[in-house]
This record gives C-alpha cells, structure tokens and sequence, in this order.
C-alpha cells in the first residue's frame, strides 16, 4: 500500500510542478501552427540558441529595456517579475501594443493568452519563444492597466 501511494506521488510530482511555472503560452500550443505576424513568429522556445532575461519591476521598468537580436533568429524571452504586483510582456509594434493597452483599460478583467505574450505572477517567470523574421524596431510591453502608460515598454531592435 505504502509503496502505491509513494510511486502516485513521484507519478505526480513533475507535473504539479511543470504546471506551477506555466505562465507562457498553453503547453498544448503547435508551434507548427504559428500564423507569421509584423514582428515575426512564435517559435518553440526549446528551438532557441539565446536565451534573454528580462527582468520587470513594479518601477513600471523593464531591465534591460532595449534588445537587439539578428533577423531570423529565435530567441527565448524569460521574464522574471521582481515586483510584488502582476507583470506580462507583450510583444508587438507600437501601434498594436497601443491597441492592445487600449482595450486592457476598457475591459481590466479580459482574458488574453497568445504565444507573443507571458503573464508572471510577482517571484515567477514567463517564457516566450519568437524568431524575429523581419528586420526593424519592435517593442514589448506590459499592458496592465496603468503600467503601459507609467512607461512599462522596451524596444527590440532586428538588426539584419
Ligand atoms: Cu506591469
């Protein structure tokens, strides 16, 4: 009996934990489906040769604010909330990323969930995959209510 109990615990384990630290795009997301967008595309973050930390404070500040990345590479986005509030990156140009704070502060509660997006509870953090097919500048943002307009935005520059 004991045996059964402890071998459904180690059973059990990887995936509460695994699900613990989501805060990125579903799991059950098909890379392979990704439509292409502006600022490029979502890509499996496990495909990634960098990995980019991005840490977000509830200064309303992204560290580092300013990114550059070649065209055509997939990077791995990590964004780790240092703050004690909710923080996400969003990817996008300005003018989407403007839309998009737009709609946020007319509806506070909407629920979105992208693979160009991570929402990151205060201590966690979120990855995004995304290879940058365009050559240009891009931005990421937080789109709280509030935080878009304190400045809460960093720039990705894809160099060719
Ligand atoms: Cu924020």
């Amino acid at each position: 009996m004991r045996a059964i109990v402890v071998a459904a615990m180690l059973g059990f384990a990887p995936i509460a934990g695994a699900h613990g630290e989501k805060a990125h795009a579903p799991p059950q997301f098909d890379y392979a489906k990704a439509e292409p967008t502006a600022f490029g595309i979502a890509a499996d973050p496990k495909t990634a040769k960098r990995t980019i930390r991005i840490d977000m404070s509830d200064a309303m500040r992204f560290t580092p604010a300013e990114i550059t990345v070649k065209r055509g590479e997939t990077v791995r986005l990590v964004a780790a909330n240092k703050g004690q509030v909710l923080h996400e990156m969003v990817l996008g140009t300005m003018d989407e990323l403007r839309k998009h704070a737009e709609l946020m502060k007319k509806h506070p509660g909407m629920e979105h969930d992208e693979p160009h997006m991570a929402h990151v509870n205060p201590g966690k953090s979120g990855e995004i995959g995304w290879k940058f097919t365009g050559a240009g500048t891009f931005y990421f943002a937080c789109l709280i209510p509030g935080h878009f307009e304190a400045g809460m935005i960093g720039k990705v520059t894809v160099t060719r």
